[in-house]
């Protein structure tokens, strides 16, 4: 019965292009579906007003094509989680993957993915670029770009011989990814998105005898900021502001564990090397690099015998602090960081909205992205999704009238259950997980200046907090451990000459030592001033968890005290193999951080 309506729905679409002068030839069976992925692009996007000098093109001829949503917000602020929860449609107080340094498949290992679930449903799926956190995901794609099997979805990128370029390295946490630079390069040698979307652009320009799932994964503006310096060129340093949602002191009225996310190191040392307003200018032109890649997909598609039957879904999977409440980065639960572009567009005639999308339209009400599998499946006349726990919320409604009634919140959840933010269209509200809270009246204060529940706070506003909570997530599930093998390796140098102290800055997490050796062995922690002390033996082929911080040295002893080599702690929870006397473990590449 389903699929006969479908079928008529189908007829009524080609009809209704064939009267416009189009040929049937130029008609899938099913509408396609272009899925836009922009890594860490925050609101300084032209028609989203985030910041005034920034410079999007094609993001706001693209916002003109379509509906743009102003008050659209990430499932959560970190790559791996936010994404997961996109290509799911579980979000993650319901999966228990929370953060980036788990794995998807260790967390959610029957998840089916938006390309298989298409795929399953008569779709070829294909993709290119990052569309999950750095890993591809090989059995949910037909095909990829570069080569599924690798499982790894990046081309080959230029990077700078010599890093950092600009970023002094301030101590042992240096985040090395944050560094900029104006390359001498042009697109087709920086390669990276350039190749991501030209291999886009030519699946849409071929002839397929399936509808497609084509996803395309812009990298930029993630760090690190390196583009080929005719993108740097619109933003003179000497012209350049701030994002406007900065405020001195603006954590004062912010509760101690909002302050705890929100100063952090990367900012405080980015400040003290004078380079602010270069960081600045570096998203500024990344942001500009992005809009251009994303330009050539867009110009691919117009030229694209699939251009009327595409829809076509343009998404950031977070925002991004540069200064804003004292952060750099992302992780936190404030708007800077929560609310992302969504721009979709949806031609006439699809199964799940006939009519298609306005040009022009602006949608205000407060959308998550964790809602997307349900609206392209919707949009498509599939199946809804199979996994447990998938949103059951599509955006169609609002498609279709974007003042429709939205009696709905966008919950982005923090890295822990129990910490997340509740937007609602005038609201947000922020729970962390000890008791703390914050309320924010985004219609009078959008950079999310005042918190209204600083000193006492009203019996109307205590009111809407109740309102707000009752929104949040229930019974969260609980963070999924990470297993010992996805954890990221500490470098273990072995003893030569005197071992470096430690110089412990930030908070403490664990790291897991594991004895590989043949014998007992016992670890001492290195004191600033050059004190030791230990914390007792680790048996052969055991392992121990420690609580340790960023700087930390800890050297590794034999049992009758021989100097065997020691690990500095980074800046994330790890693990520290200690090696049999023949092996040296070696960083892995840093791919665990966003
Ligand atoms: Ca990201
Ligand atoms: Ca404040």
């Amino acid at each position: 019965m389903k699929s006969m309506v479908i079928q008529a729905l189908l007829c009524y679409a080609a009809l209704a292009l064939m009267s416009e002068g189009r040929t049937a030839e130029a008609l899938s069976p099913k509408p396609n579906v272009l899925f836009i992925a922009v890594d860490d692009l925050n609101d300084w996007v032209g028609c989203l007003g985030g910041h005034p000098q920034t410079k999007t093109p094609n993001m706001d001829r693209f916002a003109k094509s379509g509906v743009l949503f102003t008050n659209a917000h990430c499932s959560a602020p970190a790559c791996n989680p936010s994404r997961a929860a996109i290509l799911s449609g579980v979000p993650p107080y319901r999966s228990g993957l929370y953060d980036n340094l788990q794995q998807l498949r260790d967390v959610m290992p029957l998840a089916e993915l938006l390309p298989r679930h298409f795929s399953r449903n008569g779709y070829w799926s294909a993709g290119s670029g990052k569309l999950l956190h750095y890993i591809i995901d090989p059995q949910s794609w037909d095909e990829y770009y570069p080569e599924k099997s690798k499982d790894n979805p990046f081309p080959l990128t230029y990077d700078p011989p010599n890093r950092p370029v600009s970023l002094p390295v301030g101590g042992p946490w240096q985040y090395n990814e944050t560094d900029w630079a104006a390359l001498d390069v042009t697109d087709e040698q920086y390669g990276g998105d350039w190749l991501v979307t030209k291999w886009i652009g030519e699946q849409l320009q071929r002839a397929h005898d399936k509808p497609f799932f084509l996803a395309c994964g812009i990298y930029k503006p993630h760090e690190p900021w390196f583009v080929p310096k005719k993108y740097f060129e619109p933003f003179p340093l000497e012209t350049i502001q701030v994002g406007p949602g900065y405020k001195v002191d603006d954590l004062d009225d912010v509760p101690p564990a909002g302050q705890k996310i929100g100063r952090n190191r990367y900012f405080e040392h980015i400040q003290k090397e004078g380079q602010w307003k270069k960081g600045v200018q570096a998203y500024l032109s990344s942001i500009y690099f992005s809009d251009a890649m994303l330009g050539r997909v867009l110009d691919a598609l117009e030229k694209s015998p699939q251009r009327d039957n595409t829809i076509v879904v343009l998404w950031s999977d977070h925002g991004w602090h540069l200064g804003e409440k004292e952060h750099w980065q992302k992780f936190t639960g404030w708007r800077q960081c929560t609310r992302v572009p969504l721009l979709i567009r949806v031609p006439k005639g699809v199964p799940g909205l006939l009519e298609g999308t306005t040009a022009g339209t602006v949608c205000d009400r407060a959308v998550s992205l964790t809602d997307l599998f349900r609206t392209l499946t919707d949009l498509c006349g599939l199946p809804a999704s199979q996994n447990k726990d998938a949103s059951e919320r599509s955006l169609v409604p609002l498609l279709r009238n974007s003042k429709a009634d939205w009696p709905h919140a966008a919950i982005t959840q923090l890295q822990v259950p129990d910490s997340y933010s509740v937007s609602i269209d005038q609201w947000r509200y922020i729970h962390y997980a000890n008791g703390d809270e914050e309320l924010y009246d985004i219609a009078a204060d959008p950079h999310e200046w005042t918190n209204l529940l600083h000193g006492k706070a009203s019996a109307e506003l205590l009111a809407r907090v109740a309102e707000l909570r009752a929104l949040a997530p229930k019974n969260p599930v609980p963070l999924a451990s990470v297993p010992f093998a996805s954890l990221t390796p500490l470098t273990f140098s072995a003893s030569e000459g005197d071992t470096p102290r430690s110089k412990p800055d930030g908070n403490p997490f664990d790291v897991t030592f594991m004895n590989s050796r043949e014998e007992n062995v016992e670890l001492f922690w290195m004191s600033p001033e050059g004190g030791e002390k230990s914390y007792g033996l680790i048996s052969q082929a055991k392992t121990k968890r420690q609580q340790t911080r960023p700087g930390a040295v800890w050297e590794v002893r034999s049992e009758n005290g021989v100097r065997l080599g020691s690990f500095i702690v980074g800046d994330r929870t790890a693990k520290a193999v200690i090696p049999d006397g023949e092996k040296r473990i070696r960083n892995a590449p840093n791919r665990s951080d966003k």
